[in-house]
Formats: structure tokens, sequence, C-alpha cells
């Protein structure tokens, strides 16, 4: 996944590098800046001390020393005022060049922590979205992995208005597992008369063809010899199996990326602006283009489908092909049918918001 948000000790992320929220001085501090000095050890912090500073919306690169990635980038954040204080374009500016100096190193793996949220006071849920729209943006014509990454459950918030239009649909949609089991005893019931009936049916529809079978090799070997007393070779029976089975194989329904890649077609779109619109990374793609018979994750499934802005109905069908179905007795299930009959097709939105609700994200 291209972008992820983890809950997590930006110091313990063993990424190609950590960035750094610092001040001016590249000196030291509070926060997430003491908690990267006190883990990397004083050779951080005599390194900085040639660096003369850094201005705000800038960055610098150092090395890591005892932490477990490569490299620490530094960026200073502005400190909140009102929003109007050219905040946003200047918390932009962090991870543009945060990200520009980690493509010159050749980085591959990134984490942010969610800089000017802390000490500098910017609102969470809009540090938040500043993070992911500059990453992402980057992200469009870059491969790199981006984690943004959450220290605590209370520093994260998406908007409290969409948190709690999500609640009232849980509350309305979401079946929990025991009432499911309790209510559901006389449909279980149901579906397993239901399948043994069909396993019956099948039964004497085998008994009937084994039937055919023979009376029509009775038939010729009637007209030939006694050898029509002896019952048919088995291996003929198994033949006549095999042939079935390689039949309904071969006219299996449209697979599950047969109909990715007939819809991304059909919505005029490049192979890579759906993978990227679904925060799937180019080499999984080219996977799943590759092989048929790919058989994805659901949450790998889901997050085409948003890619696509599939209907509800189009999705389940998408998500049959790969074997997987919505249930209303899962929350992740219940979050993406409220976000997809909403019309609400922002993947990030959407992970933001799995994330606030403890669930996996969507994408690889
Ligand atoms: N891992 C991940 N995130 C963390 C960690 C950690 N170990 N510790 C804190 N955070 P802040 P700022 C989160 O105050 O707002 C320093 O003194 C924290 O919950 O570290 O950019 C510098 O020297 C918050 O969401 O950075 C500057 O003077 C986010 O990191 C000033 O603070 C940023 O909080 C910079 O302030």
């Amino acid at each position: 996944m291209p972008l992820e948000i983890v809950r997590q000790d930006i110091t313990k992320m063993a990424v190609d590098a950590i960035v750094n929220a610092a001040n001016t001085t590249l000196l030291g501090g509070g926060g997430v800046d003491g908690a990267i000095h006190k883990a990397a050890g004083k050779e951080l912090l005599k390194e900085c001390k040639t660096l003369n500073g850094c201005k705000v919306g800038e960055a610098k690169i150092t090395g890591a020393y005892n932490l477990p990635c490569k490299y620490v980038i530094h960026t200073v954040g502005p400190v909140y005022k009102d929003g109007c204080s050219n905040e946003k374009q200047m918390l932009t500016e962090c991870y543009k060049n945060s990200l520009q100096i980690a493509k010159t190193r050749g980085i591959e793996t990134i984490a942010f922590p969610l800089i000017s949220s802390g000490a500098y006071g910017y609102p969470k849920d809009e540090a938040l979205k500043v993070a992911v729209d500059s990453i992402t943006d980057f992200l469009l014509e870059n491969d790199m992995y981006v984690y943004i990454v959450v220290f605590d459950k209370s520093s994260f918030k998406i908007s409290s208005e969409l948190f709690s239009d999500i609640q009232e649909y849980i509350d309305d949609n979401y079946v929990d597992d025991d009432i499911l089991n309790r209510g559901m005893t006389g449909e279980l019931e149901a579906i397993s008369f239901y399948a043994l009936s069909e396993a019956y049916s099948r039964r004497l529809l085998e008994e009937e063809t084994e039937k055919n079978i023979s009376e029509a090799e009775g038939e010729v070997l009637l007209s030939e010899s006694e050898l029509s007393k002896m019952p048919p070779p088995p291996l003929a029976a198994s033949m006549s199996v095999k042939f079935d089975l390689d039949e309904i194989v071969g006219n299996l329904d449209e697979s599950f990326s047969e109909m990715l890649l007939r819809k991304i077609d059909e919505n005029g779109m490049t192979d890579s602006e759906c993978y990227k619109k679904a925060n799937i990374d180019r080499k999984h793609f080219s996977k799943i283009r590759s092989n048929k018979n790919y058989k994805p994750k659901k949450q790998t499934a889901l997050a085409f489908a948003i890619a696509l802005e599939l209907s509800l109905d189009e999705t389940e069908d998408m998500l049959k092909k790969a074997g997987f179905a919505l249930s209303k007795s899962s929350k992740f299930d219940v979050i993406l049918e409220f976000f997809i009959s909403n019309g609400i097709y922002d993947i990030h939105e959407i992970n933001e918001a799995l994330f606030a609700f403890d669930q996996t994200l969507l994408g690889a």
C-alpha cells in the first residue's frame, strides 16, 4: 500500500527514513523531536549542529545513528496561528521538500509524524488532510511507500461530522454477530436443508448419468459379446467426470482480474490512474494484470471497487469474483457500504475513517 496510516512510535519504524518535526535551530526539543534525538543518541545532535538550522517548510537530512531507520529528514512545520497565515502552504512545503530529499537519496520507504499537530498547534484533522493530500500528490508521479505515523488514538481525529455520520450508519446497519447467531437459526436450518436437498438432487443426477453411461455402453457391448455382463470399467467413469470438470472449468465466469481490466477500459481510465486511486502499488497491479486467476485480498478488491467508483451492486459483483461478499456483521463492510452508498470514493478519506474505527485499511 503506497500510503498507509499506522499507530506507532516513529522511533521504532524500521523504514529507510523517518521525518522529524523539528524547530528552526535543529538542535532538538520536545515531542517527536525529543523522542528521535533520545533514541538516536548524541551523535545526531552533533551532526545537526553542522547544518546551520532550517527554515520553516524546508527539510534537511542526517544519519539515523541508533535508530532502526537509515536516515532522519528534519523539517520545520509552521506554528498554527489562525489558519489564514499561510500555514497550509508552509505545511505542504514540509511534506513536499522532505519527499523530494527522500527521492534524491533513493529512499523507498519513509515515515512521517503529523507535523505541526503537537506543540505547534495545527488542528489534527486539518494537519492529517494536508499530510494525505501532499503525499498523494507526490505518489501520483513517484513510487515510494509512505507511512503517516499517528502516535496515539487521541491524537487522531477525522472530522467529527463524518465520524458521527458513520457511527449513525453503523448503528442502523451493523448486525452484531450474537444477534446474527441468535436470529439466524431458522435461516441457517433452511440453508442446510437447501444444501442437503441440493446435494441429494446432485446425487440423483449422478446416478442417472452413471446409469445412462452403463446403458449406453451396454448397447454397444450387447451387440458384441458376453462381456456385456461386466460392469463398466472404473476408468471410463472417471474419464467422464474429468470431461465434465474440464467443461465446467472451461466455462467459468469472468474472473476478478478480467472484470477489473474490463471496468478500467469502460471507465476510460489508464491502469496507473486506477491503481494509484486504489492505493495499490504498481508491482502488485502488474501481478493482478498478468494472472487471470489472481485471488486478491478483500481489502484489495474493495480498493479497486472504490477506485472504479462502482455502485453497491457492482461492488458486490466484483467482490463475488474474488470469493467475498459484504456483510452486515462486519464493521469494515458496513463502513464501506456507508461510503459507497453516499458516493464518496476518496480512498484516503475512507482509510482515515477505517483507521478511526480501528479497521483494516483499503489497499494492498
Ligand atoms: N512518534 C510519532 N508521533 C509522535 C511521537 C512519536 N514518538 N511523539 C509525538 N508525536 P510535535 P510540532 C506526535 O509537538 O507540533 C518540538 O519541541 C504528536 O502526537 O512533536 O511540529 C520541536 O523541537 C503530534 O501529533 O511537533 C518544535 O519546537 C506530532 O507528533 C516543536 O516541538 C507532532 O507533535 C514542533 O512542534
